[in-house]
């Protein structure tokens, strides 16, 4: 066994921080690593937690980490920050309001910024999970602004998705509805000290009931739960929701847990091979300089960039 792997599957930290950092800039040589790793992968209970920037995702994740540590529990946190590649801002804020839990070595904080690769965030942070997994956190808690389509993608992975919002959204609940409800399996309001909580518990309640049929046949309902996450109000019947949906997962009759694994899988091969397509066939262009060559023809009015892409990419995808 790789080395490597043994170090990341005895749990030892800086092996795992160097590989998902190493994950993080892209490198290739993951890859290999990454395999060994999957079989050991599997065992983590993922929770993704979503919502626009400031709604109190990092200050709910640690105040999750110290019920999850009153169980005993081995928690992995990844805080997931497209939009900041380089300023780091908010990726530092995460770490000084999960600082208490900093020395605990049950407990182990990362960010990913992605910068800049072909399978993109979503990839990077599935392969991050599968690390935490296989170093055997018994939960792993995800973090991500929810805003696009590629963190509606991160967390479509996880087992349980809490979507976060606060009072006074209005607008912000509309903006969000799109893609971002039919992941929500639990939705929290936070800041409920604030005016505008009862409208907003409405809003919601409005959206869900207007899904009624998705919910027919004992399908899980999300529930809308209240949170003071500074206060700690609310957690504890956050996680209680979790158990509930975790209980539903296993227990459904139409085998949803593994439904939701196959779907998870259908969905990660896709990807992985369209990025790995795309990278594989632009570098060997580029390299053999077919790439620049095609593109003087076409500037050159020799031919179309329909007739290019095809003569470049048919002996290709015929060897
Ligand atoms: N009044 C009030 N403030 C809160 C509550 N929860 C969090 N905050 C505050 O809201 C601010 C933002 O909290 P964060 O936990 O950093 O929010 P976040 O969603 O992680 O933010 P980003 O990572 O930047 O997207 C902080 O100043 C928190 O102290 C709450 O329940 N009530
Ligand atoms: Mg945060």
């Amino acid at each position: 066994m790789n080395a490597i792997v043994q170090k990341v599957i005895a749990g030892d930290v800086r092996t795992v921080a160097r590989l998902i950092r190493d994950i993080d800039d892209g490198m290739p040589q993951v890859r290999e690593i990454l395999k060994e790793l999957y079989p050991h992968t599997g065992k983590a209970y993922v929770i993704g937690i979503t919502g626009a920037p400031g709604v109190g995702k990092s200050t709910l994740v640690d105040q999750m980490l110290s019920h999850l540590r009153k169980r005993n529990k081995t928690v992995g946190v990844l805080a997931v920050d497209p939009t900041s590649p380089f300023s780091g801002g908010a990726i530092l804020g995460d770490r000084v309001r999960m600082q208490r839990h900093s020395m605990d070595e049950a407990i182990f904080i990362r960010s990913l910024a992605t910068r800049g690769h072909f399978g993109g965030l979503t990839q990077s942070t599935r392969s991050a999970i599968d690390v935490l997994d296989a170093m055997g956190k018994d939960y792993i808690l995800v973090e991500t602004v929810g805003v696009g389509q590629d963190e509606v993608d991160v967390v479509r992975s996880a087992h349980t998705t809490i979507v976060m919002v606060i009072p006074g959204m209005g607008d912000g609940i509309q903006a969000i509805k799109a893609g971002i409800l039919e992941v929500g399996d639990i939705f929290l309001i936070n800041k409920a000290d604030r005016e505008g909580t009862e409208k907003t518990l409405a809003d919601l309640r409005l959206m869900i009931e207007m899904d009624q049929k998705k919910y027919e046949g004992g399908r899980w309902k999300p529930p809308i739960l209240r949170a003071e996450a500074v206060l700690d109000k609310g957690v504890a019947e956050l996680l209680e929701e979790i158990d509930n949906h975790a209980r539903y997962l296993a227990e459904s009759s139409g085998g949803l847990h593994f439904r939701r694994r196959r779907e998870k899988v259908r969905q990660e091969l896709g990807e992985m091979i369209k990025a790995r397509l795309v990278e594989e066939v632009i570098d060997k262009l580029v390299q053999t300089g077919e790439f620049e060559a095609a593109i003087n023809s076409i500037v050159e009015g020799k031919t179309d960039p329909y007739t290019a892409c095809d003569n470049l990419i048919i002996p290709i995808l015929s060897l």
